[in-house]
């Protein structure tokens, strides 16, 4: 095994090789830690955080940024994992303590890759909307990501003494510097430097091919992205009205936007809806999974609907929708969301009819929001006093 590993570590591998790789996986994994927790923050918001309706995009780069440096990290995980493999094999020391402290590092690094691949597998299928689990995706995520961080954490301070080293030295052993340990020059093969190019083209190209479902004029690059664009009015559908059984009351001629405040329900009908002052904004659907798309929504401002029931301002709102179950059947607009002039409850979508799929007969759009929270499909709307 040693004979493995000092060629493996002499030539392209090793320390040299895996910190230049931590270097960047520490930037990818950085953004996308932090990016997911404002994403955790947006969709669960504590009491001491108001977050902002402007920029209206916020959302949208926040959550790009996530997945596609989740995205990046995956072939730089996989490579920097490949060269450090032989260290695995590596015999243990003897004696109590270097045993002990052999078995702590060995553990610490369990740890730290059994939660990085639990983030990027977990993150992968969520955007592709494969769920195989029983548990909750965003609390599981949500939490691992804080083991994995603070793994990250411990390795690097652990390693630090070899990372500093590994840093220092050339990449790559120059010829003049004569054979390698294994005896040969060190010239055959692939070099350090071609390793670690290779690995950061790959981590490029994987973006680049992924996110152009959340950059839009990238989209006909973005031959992996998992949203293309298909979808009723020019705009993917995550969940259609018959998945969400939604269909047959979305229909009905006897659909009445409810209205509730301090016990009194007032109801509209779509017609009065479109009584009401009709406004156009360009928002985007920004969703968790990782695409959006910008578009134009027409209808009637939450604000003005409540209005014409004599809802003071200043009070948030609770939004049902004709979806019985399911964690996105409802969402909450806080009072200064529910008092934006941007957020609607839309009627139309790119200038026709809202198409059942995206939330006919209306459905809640507003500036910076996780797609989740952009509820379809409404029903009702309870104002919070
Ligand atoms: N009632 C309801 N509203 C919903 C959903 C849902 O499943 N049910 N999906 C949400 C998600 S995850 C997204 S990204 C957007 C997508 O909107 P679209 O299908 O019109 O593009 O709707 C949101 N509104
Ligand atoms: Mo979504």
């Amino acid at each position: 095994m040693e004979d493995i590993e000092s060629r493996l570590e002499s030539r392209v591998g090793g320390p040299r090789t895996a910190s230049r790789l931590g270097l960047w996986l520490g930037v990818a994994f950085g953004i996308c830690f932090l990016t997911g927790l404002w994403s955790h923050l947006q969709q669960d918001t504590p009491g001491w955080l108001a977050v902002p309706t402007s920029p209206a995009s916020l959302y949208r780069v926040t959550q790009g940024l996530h997945v596609a440096t989740g995205v990046a990290t995956i072939p730089l995980l996989l490579v920097k994992l490949w060269s450090v493999f032989p260290r695995l094999f590596v015999r243990p020391p003897r004696g109590a303590r270097p045993l002990l402290l052999h078995a702590l590092e060995r553990g610490s690094i369990a740890v730290l890759m059994a939660s990085t691949i639990f983030m990027l597998v977990s993150g992968s299928l969520n955007v592709v909307q494969a769920y195989p689990w029983e548990f909750s995706f965003r609390a599981t995520h949500y939490a691992m990501a804080w083991v994995a961080v603070g793994s990250i954490l411990v390795h690097v301070a652990v390693k630090l003494p070899v990372i500093r080293e590994a840093l220092g030295a050339p990449i790559d052993d120059t010829r003049q510097e004569g054979p390698d340990t294994d005896g040969s020059t060190g010239a055959q093969g692939p070099t350090r430097r071609t390793v670690v190019g290779a690995t950061l083209t790959a981590s490029a190209a994987a973006t680049v091919l992924t996110v152009g479902q959340s950059v839009t004029p990238l989209r006909r690059i973005s031959v992996l992205g998992v949203r293309d664009g298909e979808g009723p009015q020019d705009l993917p559908v995550n969940r259609t009205a018959r998945e969400a059984g939604a269909t047959a009351a979305a229909l009905d001629d006897r659909w009445r936007l409810e209205v509730e405040h301090d016990g009194v329900v007032t109801t509209f009908t779509r017609d009065e809806l479109l009584a009401l002052p009709q406004v156009t904004h360009r928002l985007p659907i920004a969703c968790v999974e990782g695409w959006s798309r910008s578009a134009d929504w027409t209808g009637v401002t939450v604000r003005n609907v409540l209005e014409s029931v004599g809802v003071a301002p200043r009070l948030a709102v609770r939004v049902r929708s004709l979806q019985q179950r399911g964690a996105f059947a409802v969402s909450e607009l806080p009072a200064h969301f529910v008092d934006d002039d941007r957020t609607l409850l839309a009627l139309a979508l790119n200038g026709s009819t809202l198409a059942l799929d995206h939330g006919f007969p209306c459905r809640v759009i507003a500036p910076n929001r996780p797609g989740v929270l952009q509820t379809k499909w409404v029903h009702r709307l309870e104002v919070l006093t």
